[in-house]
Parts: C-alpha cells; sequence; structure tokens
C-alpha cells in the first residue's frame, strides 16, 4: 500500500489537489472535511453535533474523526493506498491514525506540506466563499479562528512526521498545475526509495 498524507492550512489547495493525485495514483481519496459535510447534509446526529463546531471555525473533536476514518478504512480494504486530506489535523488523530494502519500492517509513506502566506489564503478561501455555499469560508472573523486553529493544533502534526523524516514542503502558492507537478515529483522521488 502506498498511503499519503497532503498537509497545510485551511485553502492551502489540499482538496484542489487530492482530486488531481487521486487520479493519477489510483488512491482511495479520504477527507474529513467532505466526510463531515456530507453527515451535516444527511442530517445525521453526528453531522448536528460537527456543525457546531465548524460554524466557529473550530476543530471537530478528535474521537469523532477518529472514528470516521477508522470506519472508511474498514470500508475500503480493496485500496491500493489512502490520500489522507485534512487529517490528522492534530498530534492526538495522528497517533490514531499511525496504529490503525499499523493493525492493516501498513504506514505513512510520505507528508506533503504546502506552504502557503496568510494573506493568500484568507483570499482564497473568501473567494471560495463566493460560490461554495459554505457558511465557514464566508465570514472573515471564522477564517481567522480556522488559521488560529490550525497553529494551534495542526502544525504540530508535522512535527510527528518529522521525527520519521516523513515530511516533504511544498510551495503552495502558483499554478495550479505546477504545484501539481511539485507534489508529483515528491511522490515519485519516495515511492522509488
Ligand atoms: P476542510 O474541508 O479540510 O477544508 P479546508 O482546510 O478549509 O480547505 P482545503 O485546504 O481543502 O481547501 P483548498 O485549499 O483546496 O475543513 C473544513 C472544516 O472541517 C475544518 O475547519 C474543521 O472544522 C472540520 N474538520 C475537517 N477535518 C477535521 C479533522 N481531521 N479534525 C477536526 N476537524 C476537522 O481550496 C481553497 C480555495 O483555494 C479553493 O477555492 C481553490 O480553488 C483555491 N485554490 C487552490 N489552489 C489554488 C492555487 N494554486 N491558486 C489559487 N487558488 C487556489
Amino acid at each position: 500500500m502506498f498511503n499519503l498524507i497532503l498537509f497545510g492550512p485551511p485553502g492551502s489547495g489540499k482538496g484542489t489537489q487530492s482530486e488531481k493525485l487521486i487520479s493519477k495514483y489510483g488512491l482511495k481519496h479520504l477527507s474529513t472535511g467532505d466526510l463531515l459535510r456530507s453527515e451535516i447534509a444527511g442530517q445525521t446526529p453526528l453531522g448536528l453535533a460537527a456543525k457546531s463546531f465548524m460554524d466557529k471555525g473550530q476543530l471537530v473533536p478528535d474521537e469523532v474523526v477518529i472514528e470516521m476514518i477508522s470506519s472508511a478504512l474498514d470500508n475500503n480494504p480493496q485500496a491500493y493506498g489512502f490520500l489522507f486530506d485534512g487529517f490528522p489535523r492534530t498530534t492526538a488523530q495522528a497517533e490514531a491514525l499511525d496504529k490503525l494502519l499499523s493493525q492493516k500492517g501498513t504506514s505513512i509513506a510520505v507528508v506533503l506540506a504546502l506552504q502557503v502566506g496568510q494573506n493568500e489564503l484568507v483570499k482564497r478561501l473568501l473567494n471560495r466563499g463566493l460560490t461554495s455555499g459554505r457558511s465557514d469560508d464566508t465570514k472573515e472573523d471564522v477564517i481567522l479562528a480556522r488559521l488560529i486553529e490550525y497553529e494551534k493544533k495542526t502544525a504540530a502534526v508535522a512535527d510527528h512526521y518529522k521525527k520519521y523524516d516523513k515530511v516533504v514542503y511544498v510551495k503552495g502558492e502558483g499554478s495550479i498545475d505546477e504545484i501539481f507537478d511539485d507534489l508529483s515529483s515528491a511522490i515519485d522521488k519516495r515511492s522509488r526509495a
């Protein structure tokens, strides 16, 4: 199996690049943001609980997202590999993911960390908010809260994987195709290693 994490702050291009990478590398896309939004659309109890956090720009509690990922892994036994998008977002989630993968006899091959400046992130998210229908993209205070959550709780996930020499930084500003080429080269190098 080849498993990778696409990592970066909100608006760094994780969702955008994931779509292209899964089709090139035949990976199963697991986006906790998408899974949570589909629970909200289905008005499930999990979705209703998650919405109150997401609307404020806060992270959803670890146990909720870990359980969602655990089920998604169990439901895809034939996958060649997984692309994790927006997960893990805390050190506890990273430790839980490592454990779940090791129980399946596999691990994370590489963490691709997209680097984008804060002004560009805010601009992209507000711009997406014009058309996405996502309430967490329309209010600047909610966007700033998401960026603060990222610095406070998520940035440490890169430190967790640096201990195992798994993090590759990729510039996340420029054209979508240029960034995709850089991500692809990083994957090709790691999959040959
Ligand atoms: P997510 O759905 O993961 O969303 P995101 O981080 O906001 O966006 P992403 O990074 O994927 O967006 P993209 O850059 O592709 O999370 C939403 C919320 O769900 C979180 O705030 C949290 O509450 C909750 N949540 C999710 N996972 C969780 C977890 N594991 N634990 C706890 N809570 C969790 O796109 C942004 C925009 O930039 C797009 O409009 C795109 O077109 C544009 N763009 C992309 N690349 C560009 C480029 N190169 N140049 C210009 N624009 C670009």
